[in-house]
């Protein structure tokens, strides 16, 4: 099998040569509000195409998530993050520079280094990077992903999970109690106070730009099946289709 690297090569000297029509990878942005299962949605997009046990650096299709693109915080603003009273739901939050970037470079099947990110220190780490490697299908998820529109133009489908607030909040609080050990009462206040209002300025107002909204999330199990179909089809053109509709056509040429 061909390492990244090698097909990053090959890709390069083909089009070098004049090889224009080596495929971009068809990027998919996901976007929907906290907890609105827009992880698994991707993980069943993932499983359907039979990828989810495939090695790392060999996959057709990837998922990246947003979070790696939370920016450095300065010392006030960490600070601030410890008390519960920094808005993590904020644009501003985000590094969407880098964001642009590594998008743009998955565009041109270069493989990139994400800094990764640790929900109990509100930071990067500092020495764990996760690496992607160039893809057919790349994943992209997150509360903020059409909100910026040079990153919301660079998607070739845009979907939007769509599920309910009250099941939102009650996976979110299970979330981080369980998971993330927070204390219930400051995780309520933290909803009350940004989580949902910045929702409702900044991520609601991007599902308009959808192509697709999925309505109950991952249990939506029809949706998904269309998407992975419409997936299925770009990653692999059926022949005997495209025949068929050449055939058709020629017919109605000869009848004309
Ligand atoms: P999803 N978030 C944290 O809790 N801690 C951080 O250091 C960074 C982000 C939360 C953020 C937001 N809110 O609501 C959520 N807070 O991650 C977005 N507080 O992630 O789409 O998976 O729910």
């Amino acid at each position: 099998a061909l390492s990244a690297g090698d097909a990053l090569v090959m890709t390069r000297f083909l089009r070098f040569n004049g090889y224009t029509d080596i495929p971009r990878p068809f990027l998919i942005g996901v976007a929907g509000g906290t907890a609105s299962g827009k992880t698994s949605v991707c993980q069943k997009i993932v499983e359907k195409l039979g990828q989810a046990n495939v090695e790392r650096n060999q996959r057709q299709v990837i998922t990246i998530s947003q979070e790696c693109f939370y920016r450095n915080l300065t010392q006030a603003e960490k600070d601030l993050a410890v008390q519960g009273k920094f808005n993590f739901d904020h644009p501003e939050a985000f590094d969407f520079d880098l964001m642009l970037k590594t998008l743009q470079d998955i565009k041109e099947r270069k493989p990139v280094k994400l800094p990764a990110y640790d929900y109990a220190t509100n930071a990067r780490k500092e020495t764990e990077w996760i690496v992607v490697y160039p893809a057919d299908v790349v994943l992209f998820e997150g509360i903020l992903v059409f909100y910026c529109k040079q990153i919301r133009e660079m998607f070739d489908m845009k979907l939007f999970v769509d599920t309910d607030p009250d099941t939102r909040l009650s996976r979110r609080v299970l979330r981080d109690t369980i998971e993330l050990g927070r204390d219930l009462e400051k995780v309520l206040s933290t909803y009350i106070v940004f989580v949902k209002p910045a929702f409702e300025e900044f991520c609601l107002p991007t599902k308009k730009y959808a192509d697709i909204i999925i309505p109950r999330g991952a249990d939506n199990l029809v949706a998904i099946d269309l998407i992975v179909q419409h997936i299925q089809d770009i990653l692999h053109p059926n022949p005997e289709a495209h025949q068929r509709a050449e055939r058709v056509q020629r017919t109605r040429h000869n009848s004309e």
